[in-house]
C-alpha cells in the first residue's frame, strides 16, 4: 500500500470517528475510558481477536481476492488463530484410511473423519494440493493460543492424492465462545451479539497453478450459524455431520479452486 492510499484511508477513517464523536457529544471521561479500553485490550493480547471479530468479515468481503470466480469455493475469514508451520502429515494412506491430525491420547469429543476432494473449475482432480487445517478442540480452544494444549494439537497439513482426495481423522470442534476474552466479550455484549461462533474447521488451501484459498467449513444444524458473532458463516460452506457406523461422525467437503492470477 503506498502512502497516498494509506493517507486517504486514514483521513476517511478519522473523519468517520470524528463525526461520531460530535454527533454523540462524547465527553472527556468517555474518551479517556475508550482509550483505556483499547490499551487494556492490547495489553491482554486481545487486539487480533477483537479486530478480527469486529472487522475481518468486512475486509474479506471488500477485498474479495480468491473468490471472484463463479463456481469456485467461497473464501472465508482466516481469524486470529492460524499458525504457520503446522506438522506435514503427508498424502493419503495406502490403506485409504484417514490421516490423524495431531491430538492427545485422550482427546475429548466425538471422533470425526473429514474427507473430500480438491478440483479445478472444469472438475479435474487437483493432486498434491496442500490443505493446512486448524480447528478448536471439543472445548472450543485452539492450540498455541489457549494454555495447556500440545503445541500443534488439531493442526496439520495434508496433501491430496492422485484423485484430488484427502481424509483426516479429528474430533468434532465445539462452537467457539469468547467468555475468557473480556474486552471482546464486552463489545459483543454492547452490540447485542452473542459471544458465539458456529463450530468450524479452518483450511488454507494451496496448489500449484491455483489461487490460494482461505476458508472455513461449518456444520448443518449448528445453532449459531445464523448468529455468528463474526458474521462470517455462509450457507455455501456448510456441510453435514453424518453418524458413522460404529462411533463418531463423518463429513465431506469438495473444494473448487480458481486458476492462479
Ligand atoms: C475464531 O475461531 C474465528 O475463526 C474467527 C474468525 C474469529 C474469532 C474466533
Ligand atoms: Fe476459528
Amino acid at each position: 500500500m503506498d502512502d497516498q492510499r494509506a493517507g486517504l484511508i486514514v483521513r476517511d477513517l478519522l473523519d468517520s470517528v470524528k463525526e461520531v464523536i460530535r454527533r454523540h457529544g462524547v465527553t472527556y471521561p468517555e474518551y479517556r475510558r475508550a482509550v483505556g479500553f483499547v490499551l487494556a485490550a492490547a495489553e491482554r493480547g486481545e487486539l487480533p481477536l477483537l479486530c478480527d471479530v469486529l472487522l475481518e468479515a468486512t475486509v474479506e468481503e471488500a477485498d474479495g481476492s480468491g473468490r471472484r470466480t463463479p463456481g469456485t469455493t467461497d473464501g472465508n475469514v482466516e481469524g486470529p488463530f492460524f499458525a504457520a508451520g503446522a506438522p506435514e502429515l503427508g498424502g493419503p494412506r495406502p490403506d485409504g484410511g484417514p490421516v490423524p491430525l495431531p491430538m492427545r491420547a485422550d482427546e475429548p469429543g466425538e471422533a470425526l473423519v473429514f474427507s473430500g476432494t480438491v478440483r479445478s473449475l472444469d472438475g479435474a482432480a487437483v493432486p498434491e494440493a496442500v490443505l493446512d487445517l486448524w480447528q478448536a478442540d471439543a472445548d472450543g480452544r485452539y492450540s498455541r493460543f489457549a494454555p495447556g494444549l500440545p503445541e500443534w494439537n488439531l493442526r496439520g497439513r495434508v496433501t491430496t492424492g492422485a484423485d484430488g482426495g484427502f481424509a483426516v481423522r479429528t474430533v468434532v470442534p465445539a462452537p467457539y465462545d469468547i467468555p475468557d476474552e473480556p474486552h471482546t466479550a464486552r463489545v459483543l455484549e454492547l452490540l447485542g451479539t452473542g459471544p458465539h461462533r458456529p463450530a468450524h474447521i479452518h483450511v488454507r488451501l494451496e496448489a500449484e497453478g491455483f489461487a490460494p484459498l482461505t476458508t472455513q467449513v461449518y456444520f448443518a444444524g449448528d445453532p449459531w450459524l445464523e448468529q455468528d458473532c463474526v458474521g462470517a458463516a455462509r450457507p455455501s460452506l456448510v456441510t453435514k455431520l453424518e453418524a458413522a457406523d460404529g462411533a463418531g461422525y463423518t463429513c465431506r467437503f469438495d473444494f473448487v479452486l480458481a486458476p492462479a492470477g
